[in-house]
C-alpha cells in the first residue's frame, strides 16, 4: 500500500510507526490523510508480529487541526448530511493493540483531539496543545469537549475551549494531558521505549488493560469497575496468567505466547 499523506515503517519488527506527513499544511487533517491513517493502523492491528503503534508528526506540527481549506466551504446539509466525518475520524478507537501519540510541535483542534484519541501521549518540550476552533466560528468536532474535561478537568477545559488559549508541553504535563515530557530530541526514542516495552507484555492482557482503562473514560464508574473486573477475571482463563505468575514466583522471565 502506497501512501500520500502519511509515512509507515516498522521497528525492530513489533513497533509499527505512522508519521503524519502534509509538512506545507502543519499536517492539517484532511479526508485522505485520516483514510491513510486508518488504514495504516487496522493493518498494524492486524498483523500478529506487530504490539504496540505510534502515531507521530513532525518537529513544528503534529497536526494544526482538520484542514481549514477543505471545510471552508461546507454548508449545514454537507457536514450533518454527511455526518462529516465520523467514517474516518472513529477507526483509531476501534485499533486493539495500544496507540502511543508522540507529539511534537502544534497540536491543535482536530489534531489535539488525534492524539486524545491514542491511549497516552509522550510530549516534546515544544509541544502546544489547543482546541482553538471557537476562533473560527465552531467547536471541537472530534471529541475535544467530552476527552479534554476527563483529561484535564472542567475548569482548564472549559477555558482553552472558549478561549481557544494554547497549553505548552510543562502546563500539559502538569494538567495530565501527556503522561511526561522529553527533549524534542528524544521524543522517538522515548516512544520507542515504550512501546517496545509494551510489546515485551502479554498482549491479550495488554488488549484487555486498553479496553478496561478506555471504559473508565468513556462511562460511569460502577459500569466501568464492573467492566474491569469481568475482564480481570476473564484474564484467568490465559496461559499467560500462569506463566506470568509462575515466572515471577520462580525468579525466571515469562515466556509470554499470546495464549
Ligand atoms: N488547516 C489548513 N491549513 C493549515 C492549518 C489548518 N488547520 N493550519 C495551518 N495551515 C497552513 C497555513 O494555512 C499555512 O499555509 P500557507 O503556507 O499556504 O499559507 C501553513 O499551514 C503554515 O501555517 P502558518 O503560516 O499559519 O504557520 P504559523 O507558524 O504562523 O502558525 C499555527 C501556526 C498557530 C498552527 C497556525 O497555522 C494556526 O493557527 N492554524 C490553525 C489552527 C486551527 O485553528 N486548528 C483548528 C482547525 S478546526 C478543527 O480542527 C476542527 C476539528 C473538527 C473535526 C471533526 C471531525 C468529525
Amino acid at each position: 500500500m502506497t501512501y500520500e499523506t502519511i509515512e509507515v515503517r516498522t521497528e525492530a519488527g513489533k513497533v509499527g510507526i505512522v508519521t503524519l506527513n502534509r509538512p506545507k499544511q502543519l499536517n492539517a487533517l484532511n479526508d485522505q490523510l485520516m483514510d491513510e491513517l486508518g488504514t495504516a493502523l487496522k493493518a498494524f492491528d492486524a498483523d500478529p508480529a506487530i504490539g504496540c503503534m505510534i502515531v507521530t508528526g513532525s518537529e513544528k506540527a503534529f497536526a494544526a487541526g482538520a484542514d481549514i481549506a477543505a471545510m471552508a466551504k461546507y454548508t449545514y446539509a454537507d457536514v450533518y448530511g454527511k455526518d462529516f466525518i465520523t467514517r474516518n475520524w472513529e477507526t483509531i478507537r476501534s485499533v486493539r493493540k495500544p496507540v502511543i501519540a508522540a507529539v511534537s510541535g502544534f497540536a491543535l483542534g482536530g489534531g489535539c483531539e488525534l492524539a486524545m484519541m491514542c491511549d497516552f501521549m509522550i510530549a516534546a518540550e515544544n509541544a502546544k496543545f489547543g482546541q482553538p476552533e471557537i476562533k473560527i466560528g465552531i467547536i471541537p468536532g472530534a471529541g475535544g469537549t467530552q476527552r479534554l474535561p476527563r483529561a484535564i478537568g472542567k475548569s482548564k477545559a472549559m477555558e482553552m475551549v472558549l478561549t481557544g488559549r494554547m497549553m505548552d508541553a510543562a502546563e500539559a504535563e502538569r494538567a495530565g494531558l501527556v503522561s511526561r515530557v522529553v527533549p524534542i530530541d528524544k521524543l522517538m526514542d522515548e516512544a520507542l521505549a515504550a512501546a517496545l516495552s509494551i510489546c515485551e507484555m502479554p498482549g491479550l492482557a495488554v488488549m484487555a488493560a486498553k479496553e478496561a482503562v478506555n471504559r473508565s473514560f468513556e462511562g460511569g464508574l460502577s459500569d466501568g469497575v464492573m467492566f474491569e473486573r469481568r475482564v480481570f477475571h476473564s484474564l484467568y482463563g490465559t496461559e499467560d496468567q500462569k506463566e506470568g505468575m509462575d515466572a515471577f514466583l520462580a525468579k525466571r522471565k515469562p515466556a509470554f505466547k499470546n495464549r
